[in-house]
């Protein structure tokens, strides 16, 4: 009571009563009142690295190196065993942890490049803006990853500084052997020189490997700034590491150190930095007052070989949702509120690191719904608690997986495979049937595992457990209406739009009517099965290319008629095309409208013809053609396609999509 008294007349320190109390009260039992540990709430400080595998920590069993800052942090505070992240891969997995969503519900997916026009949605609440409203100081060193353009920027997103790369370290035009390839020709060559940020801006290039070696340092150091600085108000420090994913780097300090060799150098230089941030809160008194959470954000990147960590004994890594790729390790610590040296197997996951750090500061939750939950009863020492019950794992729009308890029901589906593929070594990929880099697919049935017993998920034991099967799915069912699932062409309820750079398609646009409406179609060339919308259902493409409105030809011509049925009276014929380079998706070169009496003699109204230029913006033109009432019953649309991706285009020889979306007739 008089804690809460004695803050809330903080700032009315002359007042009267306040002056009357001083008097009523021993000052040192005042003072103790008023110190940090007892009345500020904690400082959060999340240290993430990039690709760190499930086993790649000495207290999760690593081999070859040696982790004693790691392990001092998790002896002193609580290792789970089962965590999660919500999909396998970078600006997917990042936007889970900040905004306690599971990706799927705001549309992040997969790992942006330089030619990303997309990015968490700034309508989105941050942990770092979560903090904020409550008086926090909050910084970011690392890599970012939720979108490079400025209006998705860290700064934008609730942080008051940034330091660091925007997306990941080898998206730089640099071979895998560190030699610089810019200007000549290599698939690297796509990528502009690696920014290193700060605030907004670009203040220098991370341009080889001597560049990557000192990342893991610097990040240190502007967090140990930052906490100097800001170590009498409260704050929330981000640390996403670029490490270990792969190009590796590491200083000369700890270069050769591991009997791992690179990969154990580089996750021993991340442990001496989370030594160094012990050390910094240490020095300055605040360690009973700061909870750390380290965490990883994918599983380890298995083609990569010695340049990789390991989940053994989980199954697969990176950019799968079997264990491997899904399960992370994770420690926390707070001296004084979390009992040392706990483990919980409990089920958890990144999307439950906002509410949690809700629910120890006080700060209000997003008012939009979100999916994490708090486990503060667990990290308070009630390890086995059952917080969290069951567990959606989808990838790139897919849902690939639903838990409940230990039990997890695969759904049928192909996926990258590392089994079965000579990793590579020394900084390059695999070499898989003859190309660098690509992986081999695996192919699942509707499968059943007890991750209790079988935490390898080597038995499916689907057919002994039918009735779990059925209680699973049900979990799934509730994931697919709620979230989509592209596995089986189901649009979600509870999703949100990704931020995009380009202006969006209004609703009214979205949504039309027109005479065309549930009219007969006779297509002359064949659309992809994949990308089947109608174009006669009134619904319109948005700037997605998968939002299901958008009908793709695959190097193929558009060749349509609508056949209005009975003479009509029409004024206007339109139809809009997507433009989107980077999915390799291009206006076509020739839009043509035609229409007729009889079906059999077509009249040209009017013909567009469209110049294709390299613009990295995604845009929908609408083609229309308006004439004076006319009476018609058939309405030809034919567009060109491109054909091949042209010179400058990454996909340069190979065919080009062209989208089309609904032939409107007014
Ligand atoms: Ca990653
Ligand atoms: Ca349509």
């Amino acid at each position: 009571m008089l804690k809460c008294i004695v803050q809330l007349e903080k700032k009315k320190m002359k007042n009267k009563f306040f002056t009357t109390l001083l008097f009523l009260f021993p000052l040192t039992f005042l003072l103790e009142s008023c110190s940090r540990q007892n009345s500020v709430p904690p400082n959060i400080v999340i240290i993430f690295t990039d690709d760190q595998g499930y086993s790649d920590l000495g207290s999760y069993g690593a081999v070859g190196f040696e982790t004693p800052n790691l392990d001092r942090l998790a002896n002193e505070g609580i290792r789970f065993t089962d965590f999660q992240v919500s999909q396998a891969v970078c600006s997917a997995s990042r936007a889970s942890l900040l905004t306690g969503s599971y990706s799927q519900r705001i549309g992040v997916r997969g790992a942006y490049n330089h030619t990303a026009r997309v990015g968490l949605n700034p309508n989105e609440i941050t942990i770092a803006e979560m903090l904020k409203s409550i008086g926090y100081a909050t910084g970011i060193f690392g890599k970012w990853h939720l979108g490079h353009h400025k209006m998705f920027l860290p700064l934008q997103q609730g942080f008051d500084e940034y330091k660091g790369i925007p997306y990941s370290n080898d998206m730089w035009p640099v071979d895998y052997d560190g030699t610089p390839i810019a200007g000549s020709y290599h698939r690297k060559n796509f990528y502009p020189q690696l920014p290193f940020l700060e605030g907004n801006d670009k203040i220098e290039e991370i341009r080889d490997l001597k560049d990557q070696d000192q990342l893991t340092i610097r990040y240190t150091k502007y967090a140990i700034d930052f906490i100097a600085r800001n170590k009498d108000n409260p704050f929330f420090l981000y640390l996403p590491h670029s490490m270990p994913h792969v190009p590796l780097g590491v200083s000369d300090r700890f270069r050769g150190k591991s009997e791992q060799g690179m990969y154990g150098d580089v996750i021993m230089e991340i442990d001496w930095s989370v030594g160094e941030i012990l050390n910094a809160l240490s020095k300055y008194n605040l360690d009973k007052n700061t909870l750390i959470i380290f965490t990883s954000d994918n599983g380890p990147w298995l083609n990569y070989g010695t340049h990789a960590g390991s989940a053994l004994p989980l199954r697969e890594g990176k950019g799968t949702m079997w264990e491997g790729g899904s399960r992370v390790p994770c420690i926390m610590r707070w001296p004084g509120k979390i009992p040392a040296g706990i483990v919980s197997n409990q089920l958890a996951a990144t999307i439950d690191i906002l509410p949690t750090i809700a629910d120890l500061t006080g700060a209000p939750l997003p008012k939009k719904p979100i999916d994490g939950v708090s486990i503060k009863q667990i990290i308070e020492g009630d390890i086995n608690s059952i917080i969290r019950d069951d567990y959606y794992y989808y990838y790139g729009g897919e849902l690939i997986a639903v838990r409940k308890g230990k039990m997890k029901l695969v759904y049928p589906h192909s996926y990258r495979s590392y089994e079965g593929v000579t990793p590579g070594k020394d900084g390059y990929p695999a070499i898989y049937k003859g190309v660098l880099g690509k992986y081999a697919t695996g192919k699942s049935g509707l499968e059943l595992y007890d991750l209790m017993n079988d935490v390898g998920e080597s038995k499916d034991i689907s057919s002994q457990y039918p009735d779990i099967v059925t209680e699973l799915e049900a979990i799934g069912n509730i994931a697919r209406k709620k979230f989509g699932d592209r596995l089986r062409g189901i649009k979600g309820i509870d999703v949100r739009p990704i931020g995009r750079l380009d202006p969006e398609r209004s609703l009214s646009e979205l949504k039309i009517l027109h005479q065309g409406i549930s009219k007969k179609i006779i297509f002359k060339t064949k659309f992809s099965s994949q990308y089947n919308a109608k174009l006669n259902d009134g619904k319109r493409g948005t700037l997605n290319h998968r939002d299901s409105n958008w009908q793709g030809y695959h190097g193929v011509d558009f060749d349509a008629t609508i056949d209005l049925g009975v003479k009509t009276k029409v004024s206007k014929i339109s139809s809009s095309f997507l433009q989107n380079q980077s999915a390799w998706i291009f206006f076509p070169n020739e839009v043509d409208f035609q229409i007729s009496k009889d079906g059999i003699n077509f009249i040209s109204v009017e013909k567009f013809k469209e110049k294709t230029v390299m613009d990295p913006a995604y845009k929908v033109k609408d083609f229309v053609h308006k004439f004076s009432k006319r009476e018609i019953r058939f309405v030809k649309v034919k567009a060109k396609n491109i054909g091949l991706c042209p010179e400058w285009h990454p996909g340069a020889g190979n065919r080009g999509w062209l989208f089309v979306d609904e032939i409107v007739i007014n």
